[in-house]
Protein backbone atom coordinates (compact mmCIF):
# COMPACT_ATOMS: atom_id res chain seq x y z
CA UNK A 1 0.00 0.00 0.00
CA UNK A 2 0.97 3.43 -0.81
CA UNK A 3 0.88 6.59 1.68
CA UNK A 4 1.52 10.23 1.51
CA UNK A 5 1.51 11.82 4.66
CA UNK A 6 1.57 15.46 4.75
CA UNK A 7 0.68 18.44 7.35
CA UNK A 8 0.96 21.86 8.08
CA UNK A 9 0.31 23.31 4.64
CA UNK A 10 -0.92 26.59 6.31
CA UNK A 11 -2.54 26.91 2.54
CA UNK A 12 -3.63 30.69 2.16
CA UNK A 13 -2.00 32.28 4.64
CA UNK A 14 -2.08 36.02 5.76
CA UNK A 15 1.49 36.40 7.21
CA UNK A 16 0.29 39.17 8.72
CA UNK A 17 2.69 38.93 11.82
CA UNK A 18 5.93 38.25 9.62
CA UNK A 19 8.52 39.98 8.37
CA UNK A 20 7.84 39.60 4.26
CA UNK A 21 7.10 42.37 2.71
CA UNK A 22 3.34 41.85 0.97
CA UNK A 23 4.32 40.92 -2.69
CA UNK A 24 6.75 38.12 -1.17
CA UNK A 25 4.23 37.23 1.02
CA UNK A 26 1.98 36.53 -2.00
CA UNK A 27 4.39 34.60 -4.04
CA UNK A 28 4.79 32.33 -1.25
CA UNK A 29 1.30 32.09 -0.76
CA UNK A 30 1.13 30.59 -3.86
CA UNK A 31 3.98 28.37 -3.28
CA UNK A 32 2.11 27.27 -0.37
CA UNK A 33 -0.33 25.90 -2.73
CA UNK A 34 1.90 24.93 -5.28
CA UNK A 35 3.50 22.18 -2.42
CA UNK A 36 -0.28 21.16 -2.83
CA UNK A 37 -0.98 20.19 -5.94
CA UNK A 38 2.04 18.65 -6.57
CA UNK A 39 1.29 16.13 -3.77
CA UNK A 40 -1.97 15.43 -5.43
CA UNK A 41 -0.39 14.89 -8.91
CA UNK A 42 1.93 12.67 -7.28
CA UNK A 43 -1.12 10.81 -5.68
CA UNK A 44 -2.45 10.51 -9.16
CA UNK A 45 1.05 9.57 -11.02
CA UNK A 46 1.61 6.61 -8.62
CA UNK A 47 -1.68 5.66 -7.81
CA UNK A 48 -1.26 6.46 -4.12
CA UNK A 49 -3.75 4.88 -1.86
CA UNK A 50 -4.09 6.79 1.14
CA UNK A 51 -3.21 10.64 1.26
CA UNK A 52 -3.02 11.50 5.17
CA UNK A 53 -3.41 15.03 5.90
CA UNK A 54 -2.78 15.93 9.71
CA UNK A 55 -4.41 19.13 10.40
CA UNK A 56 -3.38 23.43 9.70
CA UNK A 57 -4.28 22.39 5.80
CA UNK A 58 -5.43 26.41 5.57
CA UNK A 59 -5.37 28.98 7.65
CA UNK A 60 -8.97 29.74 8.54
CA UNK A 61 -9.02 33.19 9.41
CA UNK A 62 -7.93 34.15 5.58
CA UNK A 63 -9.24 31.33 3.25
CA UNK A 64 -12.51 32.03 1.17
CA UNK A 65 -15.30 29.46 0.10
CA UNK A 66 -13.67 29.37 -3.25
CA UNK A 67 -10.11 28.64 -1.66
CA UNK A 68 -11.71 25.24 -0.30
CA UNK A 69 -13.75 24.94 -3.15
CA UNK A 70 -10.34 24.78 -4.96
CA UNK A 71 -9.17 21.88 -2.49
CA UNK A 72 -12.41 20.05 -2.71
CA UNK A 73 -11.72 20.03 -6.46
CA UNK A 74 -8.42 18.33 -6.23
CA UNK A 75 -9.22 15.71 -4.18
CA UNK A 76 -12.19 15.02 -7.25
CA UNK A 77 -9.16 14.50 -9.38
CA UNK A 78 -8.20 11.47 -7.52
CA UNK A 79 -10.98 9.46 -6.98
CA UNK A 80 -8.57 6.80 -6.25
CA UNK A 81 -6.76 8.13 -3.42
CA UNK A 82 -8.20 7.82 0.17
CA UNK A 83 -7.98 11.10 1.83
CA UNK A 84 -8.25 11.54 5.27
CA UNK A 85 -8.44 15.05 7.45
CA UNK A 86 -7.47 16.02 10.02
CA UNK A 87 -8.28 19.46 11.33
CA UNK A 88 -6.24 21.27 13.71
CA UNK A 89 -5.41 24.76 15.50
CA UNK A 90 -5.51 26.77 12.11
CA UNK A 91 -8.33 25.07 10.44
CA UNK A 92 -10.67 23.95 13.54
CA UNK A 93 -13.56 21.86 12.40
CA UNK A 94 -16.52 23.32 14.17
CA UNK A 95 -19.99 24.53 13.28
CA UNK A 96 -18.98 27.22 10.99
CA UNK A 97 -16.02 25.82 9.69
CA UNK A 98 -15.06 25.84 5.71
CA UNK A 99 -15.40 22.12 5.93
CA UNK A 100 -18.79 21.95 6.28
CA UNK A 101 -19.97 24.53 4.36
CA UNK A 102 -18.01 23.57 0.84
CA UNK A 103 -18.90 19.92 0.05
CA UNK A 104 -16.06 17.32 -0.62
CA UNK A 105 -15.70 14.36 -2.84
CA UNK A 106 -16.86 11.03 -1.42
CA UNK A 107 -13.14 9.75 -1.26
CA UNK A 108 -12.30 12.44 1.71
CA UNK A 109 -12.92 11.61 5.11
CA UNK A 110 -12.91 14.81 7.51
CA UNK A 111 -12.48 14.22 11.03
CA UNK A 112 -14.53 15.51 14.03
CA UNK A 113 -13.77 16.06 17.23
CA UNK A 114 -14.56 12.19 17.92
CA UNK A 115 -12.53 9.86 18.27
CA UNK A 116 -13.25 7.84 14.86
CA UNK A 117 -12.34 4.61 13.04
CA UNK A 118 -12.99 4.60 9.06
CA UNK A 119 -12.19 1.22 7.62
CA UNK A 120 -11.36 0.38 4.05
CA UNK A 121 -12.04 -3.71 3.46
CA UNK A 122 -10.17 -3.40 0.21
CA UNK A 123 -7.07 -2.44 1.99
CA UNK A 124 -7.70 -4.36 5.47
CA UNK A 125 -6.56 -0.72 6.87
CA UNK A 126 -8.19 1.27 9.58
CA UNK A 127 -7.64 4.98 9.63
CA UNK A 128 -8.01 6.34 13.65
CA UNK A 129 -8.22 10.35 13.56
CA UNK A 130 -9.37 13.21 15.49
CA UNK A 131 -10.54 16.64 14.13
CA UNK A 132 -10.23 19.66 16.31
CA UNK A 133 -12.87 21.72 17.25
CA UNK A 134 -11.70 24.57 19.00
CA UNK A 135 -8.06 26.62 18.58
CA UNK A 136 -6.85 24.56 22.21
CA UNK A 137 -6.50 21.20 23.66
CA UNK A 138 -4.69 21.66 27.07
CA UNK A 139 -5.94 18.29 27.32
CA UNK A 140 -5.86 15.02 25.72
CA UNK A 141 -9.79 14.79 25.10
CA UNK A 142 -10.08 11.30 23.92
CA UNK A 143 -9.09 7.76 24.74
CA UNK A 144 -7.78 5.28 22.52
CA UNK A 145 -9.23 2.42 21.34
CA UNK A 146 -7.46 -1.35 21.67
CA UNK A 147 -6.43 -1.82 17.89
CA UNK A 148 -7.16 -5.36 15.46
CA UNK A 149 -3.66 -6.05 15.40
CA UNK A 150 -4.51 -8.26 11.75
CA UNK A 151 -5.79 -4.96 10.19
CA UNK A 152 -2.68 -2.05 9.16
CA UNK A 153 -3.62 0.25 11.49
CA UNK A 154 -3.18 4.35 10.70
CA UNK A 155 -3.47 7.43 12.94
CA UNK A 156 -3.97 10.87 11.55
CA UNK A 157 -3.72 13.69 14.29
CA UNK A 158 -2.80 17.08 15.06
CA UNK A 159 -1.12 16.82 18.59
CA UNK A 160 1.57 17.82 19.93
CA UNK A 161 4.44 14.80 21.88
CA UNK A 162 5.30 16.89 24.64
CA UNK A 163 3.22 16.57 28.45
CA UNK A 164 2.36 20.04 28.95
CA UNK A 165 1.14 21.79 25.82
CA UNK A 166 -2.11 23.80 24.85
CA UNK A 167 -1.94 21.83 21.54
CA UNK A 168 -3.35 18.22 22.34
CA UNK A 169 -0.65 17.22 24.75
CA UNK A 170 -0.01 13.41 24.17
CA UNK A 171 2.80 10.43 24.91
CA UNK A 172 4.41 9.36 21.78
CA UNK A 173 5.33 5.79 23.61
CA UNK A 174 1.60 5.72 24.14
CA UNK A 175 1.08 5.87 20.43
CA UNK A 176 3.86 3.42 19.72
CA UNK A 177 3.05 1.04 22.66
CA UNK A 178 -0.79 0.93 20.84
CA UNK A 179 0.68 -0.74 17.82
CA UNK A 180 -0.33 2.08 15.13
CA UNK A 181 1.38 0.46 11.81
CA UNK A 182 1.83 4.30 10.78
CA UNK A 183 1.19 7.29 13.02
CA UNK A 184 0.77 10.60 11.15
CA UNK A 185 0.99 13.57 12.95
CA UNK A 186 0.70 17.49 12.50
CA UNK A 187 1.68 20.46 13.86
CA UNK A 188 5.22 20.35 14.37
CA UNK A 189 6.62 22.23 11.47
CA UNK A 190 10.22 20.46 11.22
CA UNK A 191 9.60 16.90 9.67
CA UNK A 192 10.93 14.03 12.05
CA UNK A 193 11.00 11.12 12.85
CA UNK A 194 9.03 10.57 16.09
CA UNK A 195 9.38 6.83 17.23
CA UNK A 196 10.06 4.12 15.11
CA UNK A 197 5.93 4.30 13.36
CA UNK A 198 5.53 7.82 14.68
CA UNK A 199 6.00 10.80 12.23
CA UNK A 200 5.79 14.59 11.95
CA UNK A 201 5.75 15.35 8.19
CA UNK A 202 6.40 19.14 8.66
CA UNK A 203 5.36 21.62 6.47
CA UNK A 204 6.21 21.16 2.97
CA UNK A 205 6.99 25.20 2.83
CA UNK A 206 8.87 26.95 5.45
CA UNK A 207 6.39 29.53 6.90
CA UNK A 208 8.97 31.21 8.68
CA UNK A 209 12.31 32.21 9.82
CA UNK A 210 11.77 29.63 12.93
CA UNK A 211 12.08 27.21 10.03
CA UNK A 212 14.87 26.44 8.57
CA UNK A 213 16.43 23.34 6.99
CA UNK A 214 14.54 20.76 4.87
CA UNK A 215 10.98 20.77 4.67
CA UNK A 216 8.81 18.15 2.73
CA UNK A 217 6.73 15.18 3.65
CA UNK A 218 6.99 11.35 4.06
CA UNK A 219 5.95 8.76 1.30
CA UNK A 220 5.35 5.09 3.11
CA UNK A 221 5.07 2.08 1.08
CA UNK A 222 3.80 -0.78 3.64
CA UNK A 223 1.95 -3.66 4.15
CA UNK A 224 1.20 -5.44 7.99
CA UNK A 225 5.05 -7.02 8.02
CA UNK A 226 7.08 -4.37 6.61
CA UNK A 227 7.25 -0.52 6.12
CA UNK A 228 9.63 1.96 3.89
CA UNK A 229 9.25 5.59 4.73
CA UNK A 230 11.12 8.24 2.83
CA UNK A 231 11.15 11.66 3.36
CA UNK A 232 10.59 14.07 0.07
CA UNK A 233 12.05 17.37 0.14
CA UNK A 234 9.60 19.28 -1.92
CA UNK A 235 10.29 22.99 -0.51
CA UNK A 236 11.01 25.60 -3.53
CA UNK A 237 13.00 28.11 -1.09
CA UNK A 238 14.71 27.73 2.54
CA UNK A 239 14.54 30.56 4.73
CA UNK A 240 17.63 31.81 6.31
CA UNK A 241 19.16 34.01 8.47
CA UNK A 242 22.62 35.66 7.26
CA UNK A 243 24.68 37.31 10.38
CA UNK A 244 26.74 39.77 9.51
CA UNK A 245 29.31 41.35 12.31
CA UNK A 246 29.92 44.92 11.02
CA UNK A 247 33.33 46.83 11.83
CA UNK A 248 33.86 50.48 11.38
CA UNK A 249 36.28 49.51 9.11
CA UNK A 250 34.09 48.14 6.53
CA UNK A 251 32.12 50.24 3.86
CA UNK A 252 29.10 49.44 1.45
CA UNK A 253 30.78 48.10 -1.35
CA UNK A 254 31.87 45.26 1.19
CA UNK A 255 29.18 44.78 3.00
CA UNK A 256 27.05 43.84 0.25
CA UNK A 257 29.92 41.45 -1.17
CA UNK A 258 30.03 39.58 1.96
CA UNK A 259 26.04 39.52 1.70
CA UNK A 260 26.14 38.12 -1.50
CA UNK A 261 28.62 35.77 -0.18
CA UNK A 262 26.47 34.58 1.99
CA UNK A 263 23.80 33.84 0.13
CA UNK A 264 25.52 30.99 -1.65
CA UNK A 265 23.56 30.97 -4.70
CA UNK A 266 20.33 30.64 -3.20
CA UNK A 267 19.67 34.20 -3.84
CA UNK A 268 17.19 33.83 -6.73
CA UNK A 269 14.70 31.35 -4.58
CA UNK A 270 15.17 31.57 -0.89
CA UNK A 271 14.29 34.43 1.82
CA UNK A 272 17.03 35.97 2.83
CA UNK A 273 16.75 37.64 6.44
CA UNK A 274 20.32 39.59 7.20
CA UNK A 275 21.11 40.63 10.76
CA UNK A 276 23.57 43.23 11.42
CA UNK A 277 25.56 42.74 14.38
CA UNK A 278 29.11 44.43 15.25
CA UNK A 279 29.94 48.35 14.97
CA UNK A 280 29.17 50.43 11.67
CA UNK A 281 30.32 53.65 10.44
CA UNK A 282 27.70 55.89 11.07
CA UNK A 283 28.45 57.17 7.44
CA UNK A 284 26.83 53.84 5.83
CA UNK A 285 22.99 53.80 5.55
CA UNK A 286 22.47 49.93 5.77
CA UNK A 287 18.81 50.60 4.30
CA UNK A 288 20.52 51.69 1.13
CA UNK A 289 22.50 48.87 1.10
CA UNK A 290 20.26 46.54 1.24
CA UNK A 291 17.78 48.75 -1.18
CA UNK A 292 20.88 48.26 -3.71
CA UNK A 293 21.39 44.35 -3.36
CA UNK A 294 17.07 43.78 -3.65
CA UNK A 295 16.99 43.41 -7.55
CA UNK A 296 19.27 40.27 -7.35
CA UNK A 297 17.17 38.16 -4.70
CA UNK A 298 13.88 36.93 -4.36
CA UNK A 299 13.56 38.08 -0.59
CA UNK A 300 16.00 40.27 0.98
CA UNK A 301 15.13 41.76 4.53
CA UNK A 302 17.16 42.94 7.28
CA UNK A 303 17.24 43.85 11.10
CA UNK A 304 19.89 46.24 12.55
CA UNK A 305 21.79 45.34 15.82
CA UNK A 306 25.20 47.28 14.97
CA UNK A 307 25.69 49.89 16.80
CA UNK A 308 27.45 53.12 15.62
CA UNK A 309 31.42 52.98 15.36
CA UNK A 310 32.09 56.51 17.24
CA UNK A 311 35.33 56.72 19.15
CA UNK A 312 33.58 59.00 21.76
CA UNK A 313 36.36 60.56 23.63
CA UNK A 314 37.91 62.02 20.19
CA UNK A 315 34.64 63.14 19.08
CA UNK A 316 34.66 64.66 22.78
CA UNK A 317 38.06 66.87 22.72
CA UNK A 318 37.59 67.59 18.49
CA UNK A 319 34.16 69.02 19.79
CA UNK A 320 34.11 70.51 23.26
CA UNK A 321 33.25 73.88 22.26
CA UNK A 322 29.95 73.30 19.93
CA UNK A 323 26.73 71.33 20.46
CA UNK A 324 28.41 68.13 19.76
CA UNK A 325 30.95 68.11 22.55
CA UNK A 326 27.80 69.50 25.08
CA UNK A 327 25.56 66.61 23.68
CA UNK A 328 28.47 64.08 24.68
CA UNK A 329 29.33 65.44 27.80
CA UNK A 330 25.82 65.68 29.08
CA UNK A 331 25.20 61.64 28.57
CA UNK A 332 27.98 60.27 29.13
CA UNK A 333 27.17 59.91 32.17
CA UNK A 334 24.06 57.98 32.13
CA UNK A 335 25.43 56.38 29.06
CA UNK A 336 27.99 54.52 30.47
CA UNK A 337 25.89 52.91 32.87
CA UNK A 338 22.49 52.24 30.88
CA UNK A 339 23.35 50.36 27.37
CA UNK A 340 20.02 51.91 26.66
CA UNK A 341 20.86 54.68 26.91
CA UNK A 342 24.54 54.26 25.38
CA UNK A 343 22.35 53.15 21.97
CA UNK A 344 20.12 56.19 22.29
CA UNK A 345 23.37 59.16 22.51
CA UNK A 346 24.83 57.21 19.72
CA UNK A 347 21.60 57.43 17.45
CA UNK A 348 21.49 61.26 18.56
CA UNK A 349 24.91 61.71 17.80
CA UNK A 350 24.37 60.35 14.83
CA UNK A 351 21.53 63.03 13.81
CA UNK A 352 23.71 65.48 15.15
CA UNK A 353 26.62 64.83 13.06
CA UNK A 354 24.78 64.66 10.11
CA UNK A 355 23.21 67.72 10.72
CA UNK A 356 26.27 69.46 11.78
CA UNK A 357 27.92 68.23 8.53
CA UNK A 358 24.88 69.78 6.53
CA UNK A 359 25.36 72.80 7.78
CA UNK A 360 29.18 72.96 7.26
CA UNK A 361 28.65 72.37 3.52
CA UNK A 362 25.89 74.74 2.68
MN1 LIG B 1 0.80 24.36 11.88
Amino acid sequence: MKLIHASDFHLFSGFVSSPLPAEVAAKHRSRLYDSFSNIIKLCLRDKVDILLLSGDLFEAGYTKISDVKRIADAFAGIPETRVFISPGNHDYNDEDSLYRIVRFPSNVHIFRDKFEAVEIPELNTVVYGFGWKQNRYPEMPFSFVPLDKTKINLLCLHCDVISRSDYLPIDAELIESLGFDYAALGHIHKAGQVKKKVFYSGSPEPLNFGEDGNHGFFYANLDKKSIKVSFVPSAKCLFKTVIIKLTGKMDSNYIKEKILEAAEGGKDKNVYRVVFTGTVNPQINLDDVISDLKDEFYCLIYIDKSVFDYDIKKLYHQNKDNIIGKYIQKLMKAASQDPVMYSAMLKGLNALLYKYEEGENQ
